[in-house]
């Protein structure tokens, strides 16, 4: 072999390497689809409904799923006792393996990837005695006894109390809320997560959303995510498709152990998007800082970012974060989360609740509630369906159709009202204002008329509400009222007369 040659293998070889590393960061979406939901707690067959009837059609890329292992029962069933397994047997309140299964097959049909949340950190906390759980198996969490893995005590780390979260060992070795705290240095641990996450890579998913996972060593995950099967190319994956990795890291800013330990091994979970977004459009901020968007602000480069207006966890604590509760506000911080090119996004789909511990809708048998639709296909017993939100789902087309441009067109009135394109496929105006916007404004779009998506939609070749005449120059009057419905008006190619 030449010289040349052998150095261009070389180079060819890193090449390779580097994308091996960087290939957990990929999601295997279809088409120009990318939009994650978050459907919390929904039942499988629910889920597999779901994407049959809404996601496809609306062009939904994925859904995060609520974890998949058997779980402890705690009275009252609050929503997080299934962040506390006690086996690896796919049987929850959402369903059994074969319903597991079922959801995957339909979901990849249909292009709709399945991301499950993973509990690598821990195991159940402790409970009086022996505990039953989902599936039917026994553990006794006091002790570290779970039989049904098996895991002894010998398979967790010495328990203490994090008590000081500015101390690594304590963040990584001791129990966050006495949950039973697994040793992911030694290899009868590593090779029971990964025979875990093999057996959902087999079953057709695309990938993780890792739990906790500030609370496991970088260097222990990496042992486990490099281990972990390929995608299965029998759901559509191409062969040799890692499985999407994203790691729930809540690092505001100024912790000991922070985001950018983990982003070389996946996506990572960006709360101050999260913090920043609400902080924004409750006012707290003007709009106009909204154009440096991005790393500027202090987050991760868009690649590794996963982010959300607001998560499971987050939506329950109040402070700046906006959830469903505030609907006006939620819908412009989504509309723009999904209108600016920045990060891996997730919409969140909620249940409605009164207090932090409340258990999903379930009858009094305790078995989840399916969703129920109305006329218009909002949800209505006790589900939120947020990403059945006109203003929401059109702003998930609104992404697709945009997708692979830029920002440009900048407008802003220095204060509440903004509005910008992307490319030559979108044109998208903000009023957080309290008073009306009117502006002649560049859309950057071919000449004709849109129909806004966020008042209506284009129906049978009509607009069901606003529409937006563009001339030939690309310019447009827009108009957002201080007191409409909604602060955002979004237009694009695909919803063009
Ligand atoms: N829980 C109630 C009672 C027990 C569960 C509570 O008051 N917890 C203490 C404050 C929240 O701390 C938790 C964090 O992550 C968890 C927790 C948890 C992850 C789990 C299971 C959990 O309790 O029980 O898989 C946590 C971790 C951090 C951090 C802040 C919080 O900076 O690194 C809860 C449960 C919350 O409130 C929960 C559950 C699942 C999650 C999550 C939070 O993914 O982010």
């Amino acid at each position: 072999m030449s010289k040349t040659n052998t150095l261009s293998h070389l180079i060819v070889g890193l090449l390779l390497l580097g994308g091996l590393i960087e290939a957990q960061h990929e999601p295997h979406w279809w088409g120009n689809r990318n939009s994650i939901v978050h459907l919390f707690e929904w039942k499988w067959a629910d889920i597999a409904k779901e994407c049959e009837d809404f996601l496809a059609p609306h062009g939904f890329a994925g859904v995060q799923v609520s974890p998949v292992a058997e779980n402890v029962v705690i009275a009252g069933r609050p929503w997080w006792e299934r962040y506390q397994p006690i086996s690896y047997k796919l049987v929850t309140r959402s369903g059994n393996e074969a319903e597991f299964a079922d959801m995957l097959r339909r979901c990849n049909a249909v292009g709709v990837r399945i991301y499950v949340d993973v509990l690598l950190n821990h195991m159940a906390a402790s409970h009086e005695g022996i505990v039953k759980g989902t599936g039917g198996s026994i553990a006794n969490p006091s002790t570290k006894y779970f039989p049904a893995v098996p895991y002894a005590e010998i398979d967790f780390h010495p328990s203490c109390e994090i008590h000081d979260w500015n101390d690594r060992f304590q963040v990584q070795n001791c129990e966050l809320v006495s949950l039973k705290d697994l040793d992911q240095s030694t290899e009868w641990v590593r090779e029971r997560l990964v025979e875990f996450l093999d057996h959902l890579i087999k079953l057709g998913v695309a990938g993780f959303r890792v739990d906790a996972a500030k609370h496991m060593p970088a260097e222990d995950l990496k042992i486990i995510y490099d281990r972990v099967r390929d995608l299965n190319i029998v759901h559509g994956f191409p062969h040799n498709a890692r499985p999407f990795i994203y790691q729930e890291v809540i690092d505001h800013g100024h912790e000991t152990i922070n985001k950018y330990e983990y982003s070389p091994l996946g996506a990572v979970t960006e709360f101050r998007f999260s913090q920043e977004i609400g902080g924004a459009f409750r006012g707290h901020n003007q709009l106009k800082w909204l154009q440096s968007w991005g790393p500027a602000w202090g987050f991760l480069p868009s690649e590794h970012a996963f982010v959300f207006v607001d998560n499971h966890d987050n939506q329950r604590d109040g402070g700046n974060v906006l959830t469903y509760k505030n609907a006006k506000q939620y819908k412009m911080a989504t509309a723009f989360t999904l209108a600016y090119p920045y990060g891996i996004t997730r919409v969140m789909s909620s249940f409605d609740f009164q207090d932090h511990d409340q258990a999903p809708p379930a009858d009094e048998n305790e078995q989840l509630l399916s969703p129920e639709f109305d006329a218009d296909g909002a949800c209505v017993n006790g589900w939120v369906c947020e990403h059945r939100w006109r203003q929401i789902y059109n702003m998930v087309g609104f992404k697709n159709a945009v997708r692979g441009t830029e920002v440009s067109n900048w407008w802003d009135n220095g204060d509440n009202q903004i509005a910008f394109c992307r490319g030559n496929r979108g044109f998208i105006a903000f009023n957080n204002n309290n008073w009306d916007l009117r502006e002649r404004l560049h859309t950057c779009l071919p000449a004709g008329v849109y129909c806004d998506v966020i008042s209506g939609a284009l129906v049978a070749g009509k607009c069901t509400s606003k529409s937006v005449i563009v001339d030939d120059g690309g310019y447009a009057d827009i108009e957002l009222g201080a007191d409409e419905f909604d602060g955002v008006l979004a237009i694009h190619v695909n919803a063009k007369l």
